[in-house]
């Protein structure tokens, strides 16, 4: 497996460090189908070089593997993503991104482990794809925010269509993206930050 991003002697690197101020960590999960552009977020939002495990598409997974809407796909995550982006000089984010073929989602267990909450991302040309891992996420009790991403040529949907289609209750953010800029994952993120920071905040005394 070739771990792209991780040079042949991986040693620290200085633009690699954590700022001294950093005194938050925050475990984000990157789920959904497959080939809905996990990988593309966490490479283009992280700050360091993310740490990729994509393998080529052969033969072998024909037949196996649902390429059905994304046959242009030639590589695919076989274990995780991983990357890091600092909200500000105290909070980091460790984002980890999931394989979206099935076959390997029983690495799941182990991504999930300490997971604060995850982003879904979502192709509206492959709703479908994301059943499953919303259901998930659900049975876990993970908070998530379902981010959509505007692949061209897409249908787009009223956001009240979309969460109808998707099963998703009022409370659950639902956002656009381009997994592709930098600035929109990161607006994805702060979503997410957001909501969670809603879910513990109490109320205030009346
Ligand atoms: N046009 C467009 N293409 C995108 C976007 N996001 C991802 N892609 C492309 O879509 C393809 C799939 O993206 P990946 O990031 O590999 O998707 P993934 O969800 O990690 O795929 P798996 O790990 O195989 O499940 C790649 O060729 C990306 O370049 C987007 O927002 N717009
Ligand atoms: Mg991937």
């Amino acid at each position: 497996m070739d771990f792209k991003g991780s040079d042949a002697l991986p040693g620290p690197r200085r633009e690699d460090a954590l700022p001294s101020s950093a005194a938050a960590a925050v475990k984000i999960v990157v789920v959904g189908g497959f080939g809905v552009g996990k990988t593309t977020l966490v490479g283009s939002v992280s700050e360091i070089r993310p740490l990729t495990t994509e393998e080529t598409m052969t033969r072998a997974g024909v037949g196996v593997d649902d390429v059905a809407g994304v046959e242009r796909k030639t590589e695919t995550t076989v274990a995780m993503d991983f990357g890091r982006i600092s909200i500000d000089e105290r909070l980091v984010l460790y984002l980890f991104g999931t394989p979206g073929q099935e076959r390997f989602w029983f690495l799941w267990n182990g991504l999930f482990d300490g997971a604060l909450g995850a982003v879904v991302l979502v192709d509206t040309r492959r709703l479908e794809v994301s059943f499953d891992v919303i259901g998930r996420l659900e049975d876990r009790g993970v908070p998530f925010v379902v981010a959509v991403n505007t692949f061209p040529g897409a249908p787009r949907y009223p956001v009240e269509e979309l969460r109808t289609a998707l099963d998703l209750p009022d409370y659950v953010p639902l956002v656009e993206c381009d997994a592709r800029d930098r600035s929109s994952s990161r607006d994805v993120l702060m979503a997410l930050m957001r909501y969670l920071h809603s879910l513990t905040a109490t109320p205030e005394p009346q």
